[in-house]
């Protein structure tokens, strides 16, 4: 039987145009969906380029400005896969079309953005959900599973880091291309909203949500070159941010990210204390999920190193067979496949409402590190 298609209108070829263009190729192959996703349209400034990208990944038609594409009626979802400062007009007109709404993180620069965001789509009753794809990771998912199944009893401590270094050369200019996420006025903040939002959507999807924070943030590298005007500015993006708050679990946070750690590339770790036992993941062996277990036997009690590849482990049973590992781009894909089963039955989260809570802990991360006091988050 022909199944109803998904028609996509995908905005940006960057970096997040290619991961979201190959998860809704690859998400129909592996999962049994409702809809059949199709790769209608790509839309982006120049001409030329978009065409090279439809023709590599298959769109069957290009456009260069987004408002044609949200006027057209042969596209069902918009895919918003374009720089930060741009999420929020988007939205906005695609749910006003009537359109679903997929988006990159961090839904707005903005918690006021967001709100936005999140008022259009409710009002539109459109589908709608943020690329928060860490939580689809299966080590992730169950670490999730375990939680609520009260494996870790009540938790006490969460804590989460995301080191990068790819900006510590002064040299690197800020702006356009590539380099956008270094330019305040279009990322709306450096790794507070790049990075540690990741931290705090799986956080908060773990371990419920941040009442309260205390931050610090730093800028190493205070002017930069702007690709687009030539110029030396001022630069506004926290190259580093630390924060503790308290989840309304009562259990402590502390999370730390900076684009300055020599040597670390793309290292998201997160450890999570309960009275029962711990768990720790790693992006870098994103397979492993360790787990302590007090309860165990105590001759032989110790760190288990669980490798979440089985059929039993989440999402695992639609790929190869036990033992082999999949990887960071079908986070994507399980996002992908759990949005489309979602349209049919219980909305796949985060959606935007979800990804809103999460800028409100960025704002008051943000906030505190400006007012040097405890902000609320909520
Ligand atoms: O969203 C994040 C990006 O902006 C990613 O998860 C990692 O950090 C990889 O690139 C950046």
């Amino acid at each position: 039987m022909t199944k109803p298609k998904l028609r996509i209108g995908m905005v940006g070829y960057g970096f997040m145009g290619r991961t979201h263009s190959n998860a809704f190729l690859t998400a129909p192959r592996f999962f049994d969906l409702p809809r059949q996703p199709e790769l209608t349209a790509i839309c982006a400034r120049d001409r030329d380029r978009a065409e090279a990208f439809a023709q590599n990944w298959g769109y069957g038609s290009v456009e260069t400005d987004w408002k044609d594409l949200v006027a057209r009626d042969d596209i069902d979802l918009i895919d918003i896969a374009a720089p930060n400062n741009m999420h929020q007009e988007i939205a906005i007109a695609a749910a006003e079309a009537g359109k679903m709404v997929m988006c990159e993180k961090p839904l707005g620069r903005t918690a006021a953005e967001s709100q936005k965001m999140v008022d259009a789509v409710e009002k539109a009753g459109v589908a709608n959900m943020v690329w928060y794809n860490y939580r689809r990771i299966p080590a992730v998912t169950l670490a999730k599973q375990m939680i609520d199944n009260g494996d870790l009893g009540r938790i006490f401590h969460y804590r989460a880091k995301f080191l990068q270094d790819w900006t510590i050369s002064e040299d690197l200019p800020q702006g356009g291309e590539g380099l956008w996420r270094l330019d305040k006025s279009v990322a709306g903040s450096g790794v507070t909203g790049d990075l540690l939002a990741h931290c705090i959507d799986t956080a908060m999807w773990l371990n419920g949500g941040i009442d309260s924070v205390t931050a610090m943030t730093e800028t190493f590298v205070k002017e930069r070159e702007h690709t687009l005007t030539g110029k030396v500015e001022p630069v506004g993006i926290d190259d580093a941010c630390a924060f503790m708050g308290r989840f309304a679990n009562g259990s402590l946070a502390t999370f730390e990210s900076t684009r300055y750690a020599r040597g670390h590339k793309a290292l998201y770790t997160l450890e999570i204390n309960g009275e029962h036992g711990s768990l720790f993941w790693d992006l870098h062996d994103l397979h492993r999920l360790e787990y302590f277990d007090h309860r165990d036997d105590g001759r032989t009690r110790g760190w288990r190193s669980v490798h979440v590849t089985d059929g039993d482990h989440p999402y695992m049973d639609k790929w190869w067979v036990p033992g082999l590992s999949i990887g960071y781009d079908e986070s994507f894909t399980h996002q992908a496949a759990d949005f489309i089963m979602g349209l049919d039955g219980t909305p796949a989260a985060p959606t935007f409402a979800d990804a809103l809570k999460t800028d409100k802990v960025t704002d008051a991360v943000l906030k505190s590190a400006d007012t040097g006091r405890w902000e609320t988050a909520s």
